[in-house]
């Protein structure tokens, strides 16, 4: 089972910011990947289980960016 959920974030500035906020992600339990890209500002997260959106924006928050759930 891969559930995927989507989100759109704000603030960063070139692939590294990407590179912080999939690190962040991939350390919560149920994430099996985390994938950024810079250009559209949007973060694609694989899981295994059911994560709430919730604790992926809190990880996205601690890598210093702001996210809102995509469509
Ligand atoms: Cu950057």
């Amino acid at each position: 089972m891969t559930l995927r959920l989507e989100f759109a974030v704000a603030g960063m500035h070139c692939s590294s910011c990407g590179l912080l906020i999939d690190d962040e992600i991939e350390e919560l339990p149920g994430v099996t990947a985390s994938t950024t890209d810079v250009r559209t500002e949007r973060t694609v997260v694989e899981l295994d289980h059911p994560v709430p959106a919730e604790r992926i924006i809190e990880a996205i928050a601690t890598a210093g960016y702001t996210a809102v759930p995509a469509a």
